[in-house]
């Protein structure tokens, strides 16, 4: 099997032991880090959750997904941050309140800083207050929210409402699996980005 069937494989199984090594091996292949988590990491956990979803998998084995794909993402952050060329804009990037989901948002996060933004990442699980006050602090141009809840993509409707109510300069923009293009536009949301490749275009069209 080819060095992206391994990887998937792993996810699947959460093989979190051998990940590493599997990644160190198809790097030397050739294949970028993009490429690994496009074609094999991602499709992975996917994968995962669809077979989580149908109660073929239980919570155990997401767990264990998780936490390979955490460790692969660690192995892969460095070889994806390659320094920031020019200030493009200042984004406060959070998983909001309740949901510790961020594989997703920490890929958003290096790829914004690879592309000059500067990013303040809040982490997981962050409340509403936390992040506008960050954000206003921090003067940033754009609030970025992750959920991949359907009961936590609600703060995202409740932070809008506070940036308006607080008449913050700064736009929003929001993504997660629990989040669609529809929904961004209902809850009046500036931007919605389906993947990390995306939400660096729209960050550079909000920002600028
Ligand atoms: Co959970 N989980 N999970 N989980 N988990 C989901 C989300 C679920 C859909 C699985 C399922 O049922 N099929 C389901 C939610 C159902 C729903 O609400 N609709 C679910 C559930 C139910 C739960 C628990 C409640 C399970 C339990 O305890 N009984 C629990 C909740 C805990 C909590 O948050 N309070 C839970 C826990 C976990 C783990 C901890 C085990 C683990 C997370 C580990 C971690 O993140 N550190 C986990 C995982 C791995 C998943 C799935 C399988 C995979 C998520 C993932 O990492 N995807 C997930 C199934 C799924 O999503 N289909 C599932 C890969 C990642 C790269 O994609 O995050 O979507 P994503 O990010 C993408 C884009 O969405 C976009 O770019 C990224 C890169 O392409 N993007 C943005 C993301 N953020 C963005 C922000 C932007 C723009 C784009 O702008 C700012």
């Amino acid at each position: 099997s080819t060095p992206l069937d391994i990887l998937y494989q792993a996810v699947l199984s959460g093989d979190k032991d051998n990940i590493v090594s599997y990644i160190n091996e198809a790097l030397k292949t050739g294949l970028s880090p993009m490429e690994l988590l496009d074609k094999a990491l991602i499709p992975g956990i996917e994968e995962v959750g669809r077979r989580y979803g149908a109660g073929i998998y239980f919570l155990p084995q997401l767990m264990m997904a998780g936490e390979t794909m955490t460790k692969s993402f660690e192995r892969l952050r460095p070889e994806l941050a390659k320094g920031p060329a020019k200030k493009a804009g200042t984004v406060v990037l959070a998983t909001v309140k309740g949901d510790i989901h961020d594989i997703g948002k920490n890929i958003v996060s290096v790829m914004l800083a690879n592309h000059g933004f500067e990013v303040i990442d809040l982490g997981k699980n962050v409340a509403n207050e936390e992040i506008l006050r960050v954000a206003a602090e921090q003067k940033a141009n754009i609030i970025g929210l992750s959920a991949l809840m359907t009961t936590t993509m609600v703060h995202m409707q409740e932070i809008i409402k506070l940036v308006k109510e607080q008449g913050l300069n700064c736009k929003v923009m929001v993504g997660g699996a629990a989040v669609t293009e529809h929904y961004a536009r209902e809850i009046g949301a500036d931007g919605y980005a389906i993947d990390a490749v995306e939400a660096v275009n729209v960050a550079k069209k909000l920002a600028s």
